[in-house]
């Protein structure tokens, strides 16, 4: 991503809208509408820009642009912990969740991804990555199957190292005209995917045993390309792999809205506030117990519910 020239900078003097492509630190990439790059710093010592943000920049000091203000987001996707909040990206059409048999498969940090963007509102694209591999074939498999037909998700499966141009088929038509968020494990191949849909975006991608040895991620910040597919403006957010999709910040009706699964079967429990996992007369424990609720789907939700109550009670 290059930044502008001398020339340019003289159209700074004017406040102007430009949206948030690159955060680091306190250093900020804004890209104006005629695909201008400029450096941007945010006014004042406030530091809550995020990657995907609407902003009015005016000129500051030398080459470097001030953010005056942040237009009110139509989402943020974040993450949490009892400590700390973590921002992701704002202003998203669809979170496209990678996941792959290696480094490792972790159905869990998928199931997370998915509710906290549904409890922003935000559409899912799941996208099964490395399908070239021979490891947990099956459980991949039976994975996929689940979220497609019991949760009502869309998943694709592809190859994005082995198998770029038919990568790109699927996802040009999935992306087109949207913003969407790249999310997943460290080593999923999210920057390979980026790569093949814009190959100038030339990102970094590793080996993740090397990164993981190192144990940091490939990917170091988060950064949004723009592009045209099927004729549409289009742009992709990178983000640097992490480990723990943390949820401090969603109640058990997020949970919930985003378990059709176990949604569908909660008419008819006798109480009224029955939270499923303990109470007699649950009619989601009667599904369980005739097979139409996956155990493991089944044990998720006790955990996230489990987890939400122990933070009530601090
Ligand atoms: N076998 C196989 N390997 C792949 C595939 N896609 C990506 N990889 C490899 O997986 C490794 C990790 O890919 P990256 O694209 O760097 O992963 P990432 O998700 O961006 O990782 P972070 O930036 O650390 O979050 C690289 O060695 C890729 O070549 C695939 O479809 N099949
Ligand atoms: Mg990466
Ligand atoms: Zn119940």
């Amino acid at each position: 991503m290059a930044t502008t020239g001398k020339k340019e900078q003289s159209l700074l003097a004017e406040a102007f809208h430009a949206r948030v492509t690159r955060t680091h630190g306190r250093h900020h990439f804004v890209t104006d509408a005629a695909g201008r790059t400029f450096e941007a710093h945010r006014r004042g010592k406030k530091s809550d820009v995020v990657v995907g943000d609407q902003v009015v920049c005016t000129a500051a000091q030398g080459d470097v642009a001030a953010i005056e203000s942040i237009a009110p987001r139509r989402n943020l996707l974040y993450r949490s912990d009892e400590w700390r909040t973590k921002e992701l990206a704002s202003n998203l059409d669809l979170v496209a969740v990678v996941f792959a048999p290696r480094p490792a498969f972790n159905p869990w940090f998928v199931w997370k991804a998915v509710i906290a963007a549904k409890t922003e509102g935000i559409a899912v694209l799941l996208i099964r990555n490395k399908i070239d591999m021979p490891q947990d074939r099956e459980v991949m498999d039976d994975f996929c199957t689940l979220m497609h037909k019991e949760c009502g998700e869309h998943v694709v499966s592809l190859s994005a190292s082995e198998q770029p141009e038919e990568t790109r088929a699927i996802l040009e038509e999935n992306f087109a005209g949207k913003t969407v968020l790249l999310v997943g494990q460290s080593g999923m191949g999210k920057s390979t995917i980026l790569n093949d849909l814009i190959p100038e975006a030339n990102a970094r991608t590793r080996e993740y045993s090397q990164a993981l040895n190192l144990g940091k991620q490939t990917t170091t910040t988060t950064t949004l390309y723009e592009a045209c597919f099927a004729g549409q403006k289009s742009s992709i957010i990178d983000s640097p792999g992490f480990q723990e999709f943390g949820l401090a910040h969603v109640g058990a009706l997020d949970v919930l809205r985003a378990m059709p699964d176990i949604a569908r079967h909660v008419e008819g429990c006798r109480f009224y506030n029955c939270t499923h996992t303990n109470e007699p007369g649950c009619s989601v424990r009667k599904a369980l117990e005739a097979g139409l609720i996956s155990q493991a789907r089944y044990a998720f939700y006790v955990e996230m519910i489990r987890l939400i109550a122990e933070q009530k009670s601090c």
